[in-house]
């Protein structure tokens, strides 16, 4: 099973640790196409890589590939917007994972979209609980 999992890097990177949890544990499950997400070293700048287009064509391509998306979406980011946006046109099966806070709730295009299924979490242990569910399904 090949996994596409997102993950804020340019809109910051205040939650690596989290991806980086999340994607050891997505590994037990498939290849995971991303795995830089989760890379604690990598800092918001994601520049010290390919150039742009090189990084959105290969993604691109990874995202066609895939079997699922999942996505952390607490801390906003544009790319996993755009990765959502472009996974739906895709049909691809999404899920995307946050820890919800009052005073800035999810976007509505995320949360009011049908075809992507989201959920709250409020520790890992739980997190990992529902994309057992989700991939299982
Ligand atoms: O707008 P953001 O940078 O926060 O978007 C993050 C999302 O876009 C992630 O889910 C990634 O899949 C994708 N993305 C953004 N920047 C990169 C990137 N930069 N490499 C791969 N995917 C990216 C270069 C980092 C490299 C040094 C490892």
């Amino acid at each position: 099973m090949k996994i596409y999992f997102a993950g804020s890097i340019r809109g910051g990177r205040a939650d690596a640790e989290i991806y980086h949890e999340m994607i050891l544990f997505l590994k037990s499950f498939g290849q995971v196409l991303t795995e830089h997400v989760g890379d604690t070293a990598l800092t918001e700048k994601g520049d010290d890589g390919p150039d742009d287009p090189y990084i959105h064509d290969r993604d691109m391509k990874w995202l066609r590939e895939c079997d699922l998306l999942i996505a952390e979406v607490s801390h906003p980011s544009l790319g996993v917007g755009y990765e959502l946006g472009r996974a739906v046109t895709l049909d691809k099966p999404i899920l995307c994972l946050h820890r919800p806070r009052p005073d800035r709730p999810l976007s509505a295009m995320i949360s009011g979209c049908g075809k992507i299924e989201t959920r709250a979490y409020a520790s890992v242990a739980e997190a990992k609980d529902m994309i057992r569910t989700f991939i299982k399904k």
